[in-house]
Order: structure tokens, then sequence, then C-alpha cells
């Protein structure tokens, strides 16, 4: 069964999405996700341009050899615009095998090793009692592990906080504008640490010990203003304290591990094995935080958490909503089948992103199932995905009060 197509469609129900479909000479289709947020039609080009004329004519059950042949066989290597255009490309070729063998996808990864994903929203207020209004909603909705971001005194729009919900009222975030430059937001470290602690001292009074918290810095923390945050928030037992410091430096982690317990994740802009050696081999973390939509696709992550799984560390992969349902199909069928699944990110989807991407995943008390269709479980309308044009959508950018501009 030879590879015969394959295409890029870009499509834009309220955000953007990319997603490669590869079709075979017996008219089987895959589809990829392609999405990188705010640099999607860079990894459109580099599939489109380098990648799909190299598919075509190639032997569409050759995951595995397709992948060396896009990361080892290639001069330039890594980096995320390559690392999600091979996503892509392996995602449709798994798809594939699962329609042709009929099989859920997570099948053919060994089956299933639990009942369902763990799952964990975005819960955010401008104060803690709006937040509380916004906990309270997801749970609702089932939920049984919240992410908590809230405003900061003093500062204006802190990113990762929403608009504020009414009892009730549906979560909707997106981080990326639709404006013709990124918006800038203002920060200030000091004024942060000393606000956070007393943000999950209230939410532990009121919400009990129980419920799963976890918190997002955003690269924004130097290791030793990580450490200090860590042991301020020992006592309220985070699930997991996400990207403290600045990603691109591993060994930052050192000194952060060693003067506390916080659990800590991070690799949501990760995007290689490589990327995470020091991380892994020295125990710097807890979670991996990469989306198999970034990090090569299934096979790509599959042996980075083989490589996590002989040091005890689990998964927790990034799915916000800029990352398209077939990549969510994706981590959900790795969630069901790895040995050391953790928990699973998920911000719903639109309802029109849902029509133009019909899905077969399911959430239900609490827990997520990537659903038992053949392959990944996602179908594009084509039709409709043309209907909404792509438009440019930048994450914001954050300076200190003094203009200086700031780590992510
Ligand atoms: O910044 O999805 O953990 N989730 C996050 C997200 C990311 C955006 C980037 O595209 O940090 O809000
Ligand atoms: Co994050």
């Amino acid at each position: 069964m030879r590879i015969e197509r394959a295409e890029v469609l870009v499509t834009s129900p309220g955000r953007n999405f990319v997603t490669l479909r590869v079709t075979t000479s017996d008219g089987v289709v895959g589809l990829g996700d392609a999405t990188l947020n705010g640099r999607e039609l860079a990894v459109a080009s580099y599939l489109r341009d380098h990648v799909a004329p190299l598919l075509v004519g190639r032997d569409a059950h050759a995951i595995e050899d397709t992948w060396q042949y896009l990361t080892r066989g290639a001069y330039w290597r890594r980096g995320p615009v390559t690392m999600t255009a091979v996503a892509a490309v392996d995602m449709a070729l798994w798809d594939i095998k699962g329609k042709v063998t009929g099989v859920p996808v997570y099948q053919l990864l060994g089956g299933r090793s639990r009942r369902g994903a763990l799952a964990y929203c975005h819960a955010s207020g401008s104060t803690v009692d709006a937040l509380l209004t916004s906990i309270r909603n997801h749970l609702e909705l089932g939920f049984r592990a919240v992410r908590v971001q809230t405003g900061v005194p003093g500062l204006g729009k802190v990113y990762g906080v929403g608009t504020d919900q009414r009892a009730g009222e549906r979560y909707d975030y997106e981080p990326a504008g639709r404006t013709a430059r990124p918006v800038e937001e203002e920060w200030d470290t000091a004024a942060y640490l000393r606000h956070i602690p007393h943000v999950f001292e209230r939410l532990r009074e009121e919400l009990g010990p129980e419920l799963p918290l976890l918190h997002d810095a955003h690269h924004r923390l130097s290791p030793n203003e990580a450490a200090q945050l860590g042991r301020s928030l020992e006592p309220f037992r985070l699930f997991w304290l996400e990207d403290c410091t600045p990603a691109d430096n591993p060994e930052l982690l050192r000194r952060v591990r060693q003067q506390t317990t916080v659990p800590l994740a991070i690799g949501e802009v990760l995007t290689s094995i490589h990327d995470y050696r020091t991380l892994i081999t020295e125990q710097l973390i807890d979670y991996v935080r990469s989306s198999p939509a970034h990090t090569g696709g299934i096979t790509g992550v599959r042996r980075l958490m083989d490589l996590a799984g002989l040091y005890g560390i689990r998964s927790g992969f990034h799915q916000p909503t800029d990352i398209s349902p077939v990549g969510m199909a994706a981590a959900l069928h790795l969630d069901v089948a790895l040995p050391n699944f953790g928990i699973q990110e998920y911000m719903q989807h639109s309802a029109t992103t849902l029509e133009v991407f019909r899905t077969s995943y399911t959430f239900s008390d609490g827990l997520l199932d990537p659903g038992e269709t053949p392959g990944l479980g996602v179908e594009l309308d084509d039709d409709l995905a043309t209907r909404f044009e792509y438009t440019p959508a930048y994450l914001p950018v954050n300076r200190l009060r003094d203009g200086t501009l700031h780590d992510w």
C-alpha cells in the first residue's frame, strides 16, 4: 500500500489549525495535526514544500522507517517546525494503519492499560472568588483535577487568566490574539511570588485537601525564585508546578529540585527526546509536558515516554485548544496505552471546531477515552473547513514594569 497523496489543509474555525491528509493507493485516508500556535504557515510550508513530495510512493505501512527518514535522515533536525511536521506525518500513518487493520490506534500500541485518562481542566479568575466560580463550574462538568491561574494585584491582564465566568458559564480562553502584532502584557515576578501562596491557602480552605490542583508559571522564574515558590506551595500539596523556569536550559531545574519537593512538570515547548536527556536521566522532573503534536507524533512520544519510564517519570501531555482534535486523539490513544501515564490536559474545543473535526473521544466522570473507532477516530469536514479562512494570530509577549522584555 503506497502513499498516493499528501495534502495540507489550513482552516480557522475560531482559531487556526493545520492538518495533513495522507491518501493511499487503496483510497485509505489518514489525518495528522500540524498546528503550531502562532507559526502555523511555517509548518504548512515545511510539509507542502519539503515533506509531501518525499512521501508520495512510500510504503504507507512503514511508520518507523518514515519517522527515521524524516528525523535521522534529515540534515536539519529537531526544532518545533520540523518536529510538528514529522508529528503530522506520523499520526496520519498510524491513523491509516488503524483503519486498515480495523482497530483503534491504542490497540496497536499494546492495548489498554487503564479504564480512561484522568483529565485536568483550566480554571482561572481575576480574583480568588472568580477563580472559585470557575473551579466549581468545572467540577460540575465532571472534572476531577484542575489547573488554577489567577490575576495578581497591581498587574493588568495575566497570561492564562480568561474572562471571569459566572456560575454555570462555559470557560472559553484563547491565548493567541487575532491581531497584527502580539499583545504586550505586564509582568512583575515579585508581586506574583507574594500573591500565589495566599491563593492556594484560600483554595485549600474552600475546597479541602483532596482535589488535585495544578499551576503553570509559564517559564517566568529564575531557579531561585522557582525554589522559593515551590517551598511556599508545599503545604498545599500541588499535583504539579509547571514550567517554573525557562525550558531551554534543563540545568536550571537542578537548583529547584535541590530546594523543594513540589512535583515539577516541563516540556510543552520541547520537541525531541534529546531535549529531555538531562531532565530525565537526572530525574529533574516528575512529568513530561510534550504534546505528540509537537514532538514527532506517536512514535516520537512513545520513545520519549519509554525513556522517562525507566526513571519513574510520567506523562502529562500538553493539549490546549490550539492543538487540533486530531492531535488530541493521538494523545488519548497514547494515554490509555502507556504504562507511565500521569494526567491529560483537556480544554474543550469550541462547537464550531468540533463541527469541522468530528471526533470519537469521550469525557465522562473525569476520564477521557479515545473511543473504539478504527484509527485515530477523527474525521475532517472538508467543505466546512474551507469556509474558515486563515487569520494571523499571535501569542502575547510580556515585559517587566520598566519595559524589559521577559521570558515566556
Ligand atoms: O501557553 O497553548 O499549559 N498550557 C499552556 C498554554 C500554552 C499555549 C501555547 O500555544 O501553557 O496556554
Ligand atoms: Co503550560
